[in-house]
């Protein structure tokens, strides 16, 4: 699998070096859960001769390389910087970087209890359908389905328009919040059938230490830091970076709109 960079000028020869700019990946570099298009790919690589970029997405990494990369072709070959699970995993110019743990931080005892009642409430919902599992372990966070992430692209979209009149996520959402009020929790609903659980600050806006530390490691200070995304709402798991001080936002409506922005900005 092809995974070299060299077609690039390094980081500190880029013309617009003090620029990096961070993709979310699903409806904003691909549509949801679908593989990136030739079109983006192309855009993608004529920005990359101008400055770093990097994505930023919830899911984990298997998932974004089957997103972005292919059966040839490395995800970690095609941006400078990877943030899968919002940065809880990274890597830089290829190389995986320290990495952060979900169950470290919160401990058994009480994942457990957490498990244990998500699997509980969703085993007294009632939906038109249910696969299986209702919960993903990751590294930096846990990704709750009430129907299940084994579902088909057809489940997934049956399920989403089901839960947009029955809100079966937001009251799960909330019901979780009452059960473990002082667990310091932050529940994001980032896509269509799932939410994230994962310690409040490990929100998106916690890649962007690993921005930060490339004036350490080649000296290259990112003053300019773009953000496309579009969830960018409250609520919405791309609200935080959108929002940060230390980001320029864009909010995109889908892939075509993100082609369309990056082509009006950067002139490509
Ligand atoms: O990237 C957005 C979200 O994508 C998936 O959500 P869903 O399966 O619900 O469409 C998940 O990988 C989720 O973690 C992620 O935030």
């Amino acid at each position: 699998m092809a995974t070299a960079a060299s077609a690039y000028p390094l980081l500190e020869a880029r013309p617009l070096k003090d620029t990096i700019v961070l993709f979310d990946v699903d409806e904003t570099l691909t549509k949801a859960r679908r593989t990136v298009t030739p079109e983006m790919l192309d855009i993608l690589s004529r920005l990359r001769q101008q400055c770093a970029i990097g994505y930023v997405g919830g899911s984990n990494f298997v998932k974004q390389q089957e997103q972005l990369g292919s059966a040839t072709v490395d995800v970690r070959s095609l941006f400078d910087f990877c943030f899968p699970e919002n940065g809880l995993t990274a890597f830089r110019l290829g190389e995986e970087l320290e990495s952060t743990s979900f169950i470290q931080w919160l401990g058994e005892e009480k994942y457990q209890a957490l498990a244990d009642f998500s699997l509980g409430y969703i085993s007294k919902l009632k939906l038109p359908k249910k696969r299986g599992t209702f919960i993903e372990f990751r590294n930096g966070m846990i990704n709750i389905s009430p129907i299940g992430r084994n579902a088909s692209v057809e489940e997934r979209d049956e399920y989403e328009a089901y839960d947009k009149i029955h809100n079966i996520r937001k009251d799960m959402v909330a019901a979780l919040k009452k059960e473990f009020p002082d667990y310091g929790l932050t529940f994001s609903i980032g896509g269509q059938i799932s939410f994230d659980v994962f310690p409040s600050g490990w929100d998106k806006t916690f890649c962007l230490r690993h921005v930060e530390a490339e004036k350490n490691i080649t000296g290259v200070e990112y003053k300019k830091i773009h953000f496309f995304g579009d969830k960018c709402f409250v609520g919405g798991n791309d609200h935080e970076i959108y929002t940060d001080s230390r980001t320029i936002g864009h909010e995109v409506d889908g892939p075509d709109d993100t082609m369309k922005q990056l082509k009006e900005i950067f002139g490509l």
